[in-house]
């Protein structure tokens, strides 16, 4: 018997703490919404180190395609994500109360030249959009997720009224 396509995860979540939730959940939002199948786990790099290195030496021979990692601080989490595994990683800065979100930003950001991550705005912006490019990322080898992409692209762009109200 073989599942239907779609029931094996192709975007794996992950954030370093639960206190990422709040933040991460749109990013599991916009997938829900477009139903890309998609498995959300908290991995730390430092808390959890040995369930980092699994997580992401596994990924791959899962069948996920993309990985979407929230970290905030001194937010190793994407950059040893992407230091695993070949997948690409895409990395969302958390919204930080010591420094607003920048330790997160430039912590993720700034990867020396050889592993890369792609990093997304510092908060919620960034969750949804990390989303929205993984969601693109699979619609190159997947043309049912492409249309479901460019139809909620057409939908975005009929809601943007021409006059204030
Ligand atoms: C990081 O440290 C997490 O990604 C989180 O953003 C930050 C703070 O974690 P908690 O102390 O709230 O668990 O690892």
């Amino acid at each position: 018997m073989s599942l239907p396509k779609e029931s094996f995860p192709l975007v794996g979540i992950i954030m370093g703490s639960q206190s990422d939730w709040d933040v991460m959940s749109h990013t599991v939002n916009f997938l829900v919404e477009l139903n890309i199948p998609h498995e959300v786990k908290i991995v730390s790099a430092h808390r959890t180190p040995d369930r980092l290195r699994e997580y992401s030496v596994s990924a791959a021979t899962r069948g996920i395609k993309v990985i979407i990692a929230g970290a905030g601080g001194a937010a190793h989490l994407p950059g040893m994500t992407a230091a695993w595994t070949h997948l690409p990683v895409l990395g969302v800065p958390m919204q930080t109360h010591a420094l607003n979100g920048k330790d997160s930003l430039l912590s993720i950001v700034q990867m020396p030249a050889g592993i890369p991550v792609g990093t997304l705005a510092i908060g919620k912006a960034g969750a949804i959009n990390a989303a929205i490019l993984a969601t693109s990322i699979l619609s190159l080898s997947d043309i049912e997720i492409e249309q479901r992409l460019m139809q909620w692209r057409n939908q975005q762009t009929e809601s943007v009224g021409l006059e204030p109200v």
